[in-house]
């Protein structure tokens, strides 16, 4: 398969880039190092040193003889996008290029307004490149799990069968964001739901919860092939951020009452999710959408968790519960049904104790680059 996989430089984006060359795939990354850029910008760079693209690549093939070819560049400029998509005619292309930070969307006008353009134009520009290169090729996009929000219902596998005055229809399950970052992946999807309806394309839509991890097969190589990977109060995930926390003996910055539940899934299943949606693809035609998660923990769960791992290790681990800096339930019904990543093939590696003391161990290595400045900087919602 010749896949092209946009945002190849981030934290998922170039772990997917290894997996599918490792599997023989013929892989073009792309990428315009905007959050490399943002991360200089905030003070809050990852924690492994990550090569750019260019040399990543030439690691990569230095080690495993396979090529990745990639490219620099902004994917909202649509004549770049299109003459990538020109010269490759991928047969998938899988979309990562967003600004995927809820924090950083609400830091001021200025970054709301870039989210918005970013986020909706290179979506934009993805689906007429396909229309006009290739109508088959098969888009798929990193969505997420919080379009839906945390209603007091369970949450569908993206559809749901509504019966209303005697009549029944199917709709996009309800989406109310939490963040104007998850706003703009709602508009994502009705923006491909529209062109699924009116061009026919073929679109798999992976509804994520937070990703954890650092290890892969691939990155587990070279420590010079890992991913970019934040612990910041910007880019970085709930469980990265606490055992990052934890190593640098900062106390668990648990937001509020802690009780807000969210479905999880380690990086390597990202990979495997992404794959096995390639490999079997959505019809011509089709919105498809599966609940990317392999478990579903609360804050307080996951700070209890990191706690009882660190202080065998001898971290001596403290949770503080700070005044919630965003707008959200603390308390809430959480029950969501994920089959068809499963039905697709997904073995998922589950948070164990044995997964958490690997994290650590890796982590560790690089507490020198800790910055312990970047855990907390207090970005409001309002
Ligand atoms: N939280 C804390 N303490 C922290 C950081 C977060 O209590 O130090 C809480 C948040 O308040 C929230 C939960 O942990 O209730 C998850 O926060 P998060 O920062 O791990 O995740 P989120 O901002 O929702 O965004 C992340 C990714 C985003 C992806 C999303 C999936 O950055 O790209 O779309 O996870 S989901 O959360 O299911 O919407």
């Amino acid at each position: 398969m010749r896949i092209l996989i946009l945002g190849a430089d981030g934290y998922l984006g170039w772990p997917t880039c290894l997996y599918f060359s490792q599997r023989g795939d013929e892989v073009i990354g792309v990428d315009n190092y905007f959050r490399r850029n943002a991360a200089v910008e905030l003070d809050c760079e990852s924690l492994i040193p990550a090569p750019d693209l260019f040399q990543r690549a030439e690691i990569w093939e230095d080690i495993s003889d396979k090529k990745i070819k990639v490219h620099a560049g902004d994917i909202t400029d649509y004549e770049f996008l299109l003459s990538i998509f020109r010269e490759y005619n991928p047969d998938a292309v899988v979309h990562y290029a967003e600004q995927p930070s809820a924090p950083y969307s609400m830091i001021n006008r200025d970054k709301a307004a870039f989210t918005l353009q970013n986020n909706l134009i290179s979506t934009l520009n993805i689906i007429y490149a396909v229309k006009e290169v290739n109508p088959d090729c098969h888009i798929i996009k990193l969505g997420t799990m919080g379009e839906y929000g945390t209603p007091n219902i369970d949450i569908e596998e993206g559809w749901l069968d509504i019966e209303h005055k005697g009549r029944k229809d199917k709709f996009l399950f309800p989406r109310q964001a939490g963040s104007l970052y998850h706003t703009t992946k709602i508009q994502d999807t009705d923006m491909l739901w529209f062109y699924v309806r009116t061009w026919g394309i073929r679109v798999t839509d992976l509804m994520q919860g937070p990703v954890y991890g650092l290890s892969t097969e691939e990155a587990d190589m070279d420590p010079q092939l890992m991913p970019s990977f934040h612990y910041d109060e910007i880019f970085g995930t709930v469980l990265n951020r606490f055992i990052v926390q934890a190593v640098a003996g900062y106390p668990l910055t648990v937001y509020g009452k802690g009780n807000q539940t969210r479905g999880f899934l380690n990086l390597k299943d990202t990979m495997q999710c992404v794959y096995l949606s390639a490999m079997q693809p959505a019809e011509q035609g089709q919105l498809r959408v599966f609940n990317q998660l392999t478990e579903s923990f609360s804050v307080n769960q996951l700070a209890e968790k990191v706690k009882a791992i660190g202080d065998k290790m001898g971290y001596n681990v403290k949770i503080d519960h700070i005044e919630n800096p965003r707008v959200e339930k603390e308390d809430h019904y959480y029950n969501v049904h994920y089959t068809g990543l499963a039905e697709l093939g997904l073995e998922p590696h589950y948070l164990t104790d044995q997964v958490l003391e690997k994290f650590f161990e890796i982590t560790s290595k690089y507490k020198d680059r800790i910055n312990k400045d970047a855990f907390f900087k207090g970005i409001k919602w309002k």
